[in-house]
């Protein structure tokens, strides 16, 4: 009887959600057709949209006109230098002290027995990423690069984030450009993506008050891209942001790229607060996550690459975010420590064959890719 009523006194609220999602959806479709370019406000209106496949079939076929039927992944292989860090973000659950039970740095050796397992494992990126650690001079930093690049001249180097990179510039007293210049020197690559969180001034002033601003974490990104460096992009969400943060911040990357056009890849990251200081906070749900990849992929037209990067989405949701315009699942990782330590129940990595079949499976065409999207393989 509670159900019917229920049922009953829902149906007209739904009806008009409905009607105003198709006019939206209508709206943006005409904007994409006619090639103009999404606003904050149609970005903000995508955001609170409740029609998600009707927002998934949009995201799609702009993910069809980039990248058609490939859906692209790599075989890389992610080394942590240290947990131990001055930053302490909030919504960490990586970093620790230097007194701390499980708190370590890698020496040059060790770094190097790793980098070895995941090349012989069959890895043709290494992920190299760090904590802000107290003591550790700007030249371990550069020898990590240097010798990697010695003992493995084919790899690809892609390591430290903005954060890093400006934290770098404190400890070594070297300028932005200097210190970029040193690391390519030594034989960097490209740069992660970590580090950007959310933009909005408000949400770093309470979650990570002790790194980079969001300022210098585009003025990083822009040097690099100077420099001939490619780099990646992200966003945490789900934790005290607003959605108005989320579409600025988006918006933020679209106008560098108009700039510099050195991002590759926008990797979408759902908040995992379990072991952080924001353990109240809920994991977003699957409607939020796919949703997130769908509105990133409409409003980052100059990005050619969308990752649902499934050591944080979930190998399931990851999947199905290939219908909801994501064209990348990153790569095989083999050993995951960001994440879960956060509680991610994901495996620490996966094999190449099982990445294929997931792709397969959702329809499209698998494509082992180098970081630079060159293409290595096609699965057909
Ligand atoms: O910078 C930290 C985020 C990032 C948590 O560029 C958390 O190819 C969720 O940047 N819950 C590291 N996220 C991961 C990253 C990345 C991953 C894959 C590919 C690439 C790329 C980059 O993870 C951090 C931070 O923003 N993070 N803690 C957490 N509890």
């Amino acid at each position: 009887m509670y159900q019917l009523k229920h049922k009953e006194r829902m149906k007209p609220r739904r009806e008009k959600q409905d009607k105003v999602s198709d006019r939206l959806l209508k709206d943006i479709q005409n904007k994409l057709d006619q090639r103009k370019r999404l606003t904050r406000q149609d970005g903000l209106a995508l955001m609170d949209c409740h029609d998600l496949i009707g927002l998934g079939r949009l995201a799609r076929r702009i993910k069809k006109q980039k990248t058609g039927q490939h859906v692209y992944f790599n075989s890389n292989f992610h080394i942590n230098l240290t947990n131990i860090c001055v930053s302490r973000c909030k919504f960490c659950a990586f970093g620790r002290d230097r007194d701390d039970a499980g708190a370590y740095a890698m020496t040059l050796d060790e770094v190097l027995q790793q980098a070895e397992y995941g090349v012989e494992g069959g890895a043709k990126e290494l992920h190299i990423v760090s904590a802000l650690h107290p003591d550790l001079p700007f030249d371990y930093y550069v020898e990590v690069i240097r010798l990697c690049r010695e003992r493995f001249p084919t790899i690809h180097l892609k390591a430290f984030t903005a954060v890093e990179i400006d934290y770098f510039t404190k400890i070594s007293q070297l300028s932005l450009h200097q210190v970029l210049q040193t690391l390519k020197e030594a034989g960097l690559d490209s740069l992660p993506g970590g580090g950007a969180e959310v933009f909005s001034p408000r949400v770093r002033d309470k979650l990570c008050p002790n790194k980079a601003n969001s300022e210098r974490w585009l003025e990083v990104m822009r040097t690099a891209h100077s420099l001939g460096l490619k780099s990646n992009a992200t966003m945490l969400y789900g934790h005290i942001e607003t959605l108005e943060e989320r579409v600025d911040h988006l918006l933020a990357l679209r106008n560098l790229q108009d700039e510099t056009g050195g991002f590759q890849s926008f990797i979408p990251l759902p908040f995992h607060p379990q072991n952080t200081q924001l353990s109240s906070i809920q994991r977003t749900t699957a409607f939020e996550d796919l949703k997130m990849i769908a509105v990133s992929r409409l409003i980052l037209d100059n990005f050619d690459h969308i990752k649902a990067y499934w050591i944080m989405q979930g190998i399931p949701l990851a999947q199905i975010s290939l219908n909801f315009g994501a064209d990348d699942l990153d790569g095989t990782v083999v050993k995951e420590k960001i994440t879960h330590a956060a509680g991610a129940r994901t495996n620490e990595g996966i094999t190449k064959e099982e990445l294929i079949r997931l792709i397969r499976e959702a329809g499209y065409t698998p494509v082992e890719r180098d970081t630079l999207y060159n293409i290595l393989q096609v699965f057909d």
